[in-house]
């Protein structure tokens, strides 16, 4: 590969629908606000651009309240798209929706076939593998065929499991560099990460774990800063960013965009 898996210069998201109050959630804390929601999506975009990123906006969609969530109906790579078939019934109908974009914007466009699902927030992309973490919205089928879509792309795809309670693999790491995860103390004892250097987020800045390392910088939730400054003091370049709301349905930042180096 030429650049680094963290290197990117296209992004897509979609602006959060009304029905957003409406996103799922594993436990009510109270839903976020239309407003909150657009105020944390439109300092992601700004943030984006900033690192150098071009973003494609799309429009919200009311139908679906977690189609803002674009990481999780589909995969983006430089060597093509692949379609995902999301693991819970409201979000089934987003692929759909994402469909004609990436077919405009990717020549190579590949469809997760029936019967298993797949959401893009188990997927994590490391230089020389693709881990799919099976979760309540990853079944082992749609792992396996994913990993067979994977192959067409050059990739090798490995399975790897989430742990209990969890919504994504990701929602508990992320990529920080080449060979480097930030990652939940529960994540990283399941070995997972073995041959790796790991960063642990301190106890209690859990949901920090899914940062979200775009060129330069890495994105990091203001509400975990323990975790912001440790990265500081790794000599990472943090950006601290809102995520009170998104939090409150289970959301993180590797959630609002599908990104790619072209
Ligand atoms: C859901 O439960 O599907 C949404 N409320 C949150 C999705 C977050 N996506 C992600 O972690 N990739």
């Amino acid at each position: 590969m030429s650049f680094p898996v963290y290197s990117f210069d296209n992004a897509i998201v979609r602006l959060p629908p009304v029905s957003v109050t409406e996103g799922l959630r594993a436990e009510d804390r109270g839903a976020p606000t239309h407003e909150g929601v657009g105020t944390e999506h439109r300092l992601y975009v700004e943030a984006l651009q900033a690192a150098g990123v071009e973003v494609e906006v799309l429009p919200a969609l009311e139908e679906f309240p977690d189609s803002l969530f674009v990481e999780d109906p589909a995969l983006v790579f430089p060597e093509g798209a692949i379609l995902l078939r999301p693991g819970a019934e409201s979000r089934f109908g987003e692929t759909a929706a994402i469909e004609q974009v990436l077919r405009r914007r990717f020549d190579n466009v590949l469809s997760l076939p029936a019967p298993g699902f797949a959401d893009g927030g188990d997927v994590l992309v490391t230089p020389d593998k693709v881990m799919i973490g099976l979760s309540d919205r990853t079944t082992r089928e749609g792992a396996e065929s994913l990993i067979a879509l994977l192959a067409e792309l050059g990739r090798k795809g490995v399975i790897v499991s989430t742990p209990p309670g969890v919504l994504h693999f990701k929602s508990d790491c992320s990529l920080l560099d080449a060979s480097t995860m930030l990652a939940t103390a529960r994540l990283a004892a399941s070995g997972v990460f073995d041959g790796l250097r790991v960063l642990l987020v301190p106890e209690g800045e859990e949901a920090g774990a899914n940062a979200l390392r775009v060129n330069e910088r890495v994105f990091v939730g203001a509400d975990y800063p323990r975790t912001a400054s440790m990265l500081e003091a790794e000599g990472y370049s943090v950006v601290r960013l809102p995520t009170g709301e998104i939090a409150k349905i289970d959301a993180g930042l590797s959630c609002m965009s599908l990104r790619w180096h072209s």
